[in-house]
């Protein structure tokens, strides 16, 4: 059987403090991700951008917090585009567009995890543990937020209601390089499986990858993947508003997709915080192109052992 992919733009860079992410989705599909993905094998269907409508402005209490209601209308169009893509297609995938959209992607997946009686895991791939709650957030950049979110924290004052909540059990971050005490404290209490860079010099990416796949596995799980485009080293990555130095390496992010690959476990994806208006002749497009065949079937040679599985 063919298997259907689906390529959702969503074009939102109200949670960022720079502009230049709305173009994340165009910048994807100029580098040919529908074609990258078809001559693997796969059915895919461009559904378009999503969109939401103009908002009126409003104040919250944390007066650093930014364009509240463009981030809450984004949340509730994702939450259902996420639920109703997973219905219908085997894999997702969602081109962002800031790390926002993960507040509506999320638990959009979580929703029709729950349909299934099956637990959502999350792999999150960033610099960022993306943990704050409105109260907490010193930049008022939502981009910031998801994860807690969508783990059920709080207070989220003027977020919409929150549909299906991932278990902080079930997430595991990698490359993360870049915390604020705020999140710091979160990361103890929730007890999320945070894998740092210095734990992944130490290691390798195999050893932590490998462990939480047995535990998606072990649960019969689905697996979303949040890629944010700073998980990567900014030298080989450079279209991305918050750069942090000392990223993952160009194999270390294909190790990481094509043992997913291997897995068979991911059932969504989304690449986030692209920002074109940053990019050198569009070589992080390409990457993340390249990266996403990795992960959808791509390999040099046949394999006669798998990495994983
Ligand atoms: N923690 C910082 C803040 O809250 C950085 C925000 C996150 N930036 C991202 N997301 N690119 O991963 O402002
Ligand atoms: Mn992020
Ligand atoms: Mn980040
Ligand atoms: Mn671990």
């Amino acid at each position: 059987m063919t298997r259907t992919a689906a390529l959702i733009g969503a074009p939102v860079e109200t949670g960022a403090s720079q502009a230049g992410c709305l173009m994340g989705p165009a910048s994807l599909r100029t580098a040919g991700i529908a074609a990258a993905i078809e001559e693997l094998g796969w059915q895919v269907t461009d559904l378009g951008d999503c969109r939401i409508a103009p908002q009126d402005p409003s104040a919250h209490a944390n007066p650093a917090i930014h364009h509240l209601p463009e981030t809450r209308a984004w949340i509730e169009t994702l939450e259902a585009r996420a639920f109703d893509a997973a219905q219908a297609y085997d894999l997702p995938i969602f081109m962002g567009g800031d790390h926002s959209m993960a507040a509506g992607t999320v638990p959009g997946f979580a929703r029709h995890a729950a349909t299934l009686g099956r637990p959502l895991f999350v792999l999150w791939l960033d610099a960022h543990p993306d943990l704050h709650t409105t109260e907490t957030t010193l930049s008022g950049n939502l981009h910031g937020t998801p994860v807690a979110y969508y783990t059920g924290q709080g207070p989220f004052e003027g977020y919409p209601p929150l549909q299906a909540a991932v278990d902080p059990a079930n997430i595991c971050m990698m490359g993360i390089r870049s915390v604020d005490p705020a999140e710091h404290r979160l990361i103890a209490e929730l007890g999320i499986d945070v894998h740092d860079m210095r734990a992944i010099d130490e290691t390798g990416v195999l050893v932590p990858l490998r462990a939480f796949l047995d535990r998606v596995r072990a649960a019969d799980g689905l697996l979303h993947l949040s890629f944010d485009v700073d998980f990567l080293d900014p030298s080989i990555a450079p279209a991305v508003g918050t750069t942090v130095p000392g990223g993952a390496t160009f194999r270390e992010a294909h190790l990481i997709m094509e043992t997913l690959c291997d897995s068979g476990l991911v059932t969504s994806f989304e690449l986030v915080e692209l920002n074109p208006f940053l990019d050198e002749r569009g070589r992080t497009a390409q990457l993340l192109c390249d990266l996403t065949g990795s992960l959808m079937g791509r390999r040099v040679l046949d394999r006669l052992t798998r990495s994983y599985g």
